[in-house]
């Protein structure tokens, strides 16, 4: 599908609101990738869609994740985690996205992974720190992020392990081995 296509679909699917986070997260992931040496393309086209299924129906997200054999795990956890692998899922059946790097950066925009690639690092981050965000940390992470996708996306996921800890909800496995992995790195 074309860009402009694909962009009006994406924002018919969300209010304003979440349609401006999209571009700031577009912008981000652009300049994220021309600092650390990513593709600044395929890191577009997966900010575009990342969160594509923020706004489908629970139900429509649980069948989907049951239906395509997704780890059913997931349905334990937050229901905020559900977006990213079914909006993989919708970058490709939708949208018609088949580069696997692509559809990996958005299915783990959320949770983060073990071994996260300069693209799923690069989207992740800029999710946290596009222009638009505000929360206690996001200017230490922005400064960060001049130097180091790593050390900025550690403070990323501390914030939000910090956040679920805080309001004594469930870690996904997934943000546990992110952080891991993240620290193996820098060390
Ligand atoms: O979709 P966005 O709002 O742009 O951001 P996101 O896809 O990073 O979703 C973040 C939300 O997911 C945030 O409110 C915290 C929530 N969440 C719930 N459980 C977990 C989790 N995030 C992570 N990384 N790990 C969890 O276990
Ligand atoms: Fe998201
Ligand atoms: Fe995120
Ligand atoms: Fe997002």
């Amino acid at each position: 599908m074309e860009r402009e296509q694909m962009i009006e679909s994406v924002r018919s699917q969300m209010p304003e609101k979440r349609w401006r986070h999209t571009e700031g997260v577009m912008a981000t992931a652009v300049l994220l990738a021309e600092r650390f040496g990513g593709d600044p393309r395929k890191a577009e086209l997966a900010a575009i869609l990342h969160d594509v299924a923020k706004y489908w129906a629970t139900d429509r997200m649980e069948r989907i994740i049951r239906e395509q054999g997704m780890p059913k795990e997931l349905l334990e956890y937050d229901k905020e985690l559900w977006h990213a692998p079914v909006g993989a899922w919708a970058a490709e059946h939708d949208y018609g996205v088949t580069d696997e790097e692509v559809l990996d950066a958005i299915r783990y925009h959320t949770s983060g992974r073990r071994r996260m690639t300069k693209l799923d690092k690069i989207v992740c981050l800029a999710d946290y720190m596009e222009p638009g965000r505000d929360f206690p940390g996001v200017n230490k992470i922005r400064e960060y992020s001049e130097h180091s996708l790593e050390k900025a996306l550690l403070a990323g996921f501390d914030s939000t392990i910090g956040f679920l800890l805080e309001k004594g909800r469930m870690i996904f496995p997934l943000t546990v081995e992110a952080r891991n992995g993240l620290i193996e790195e820098l060390t």
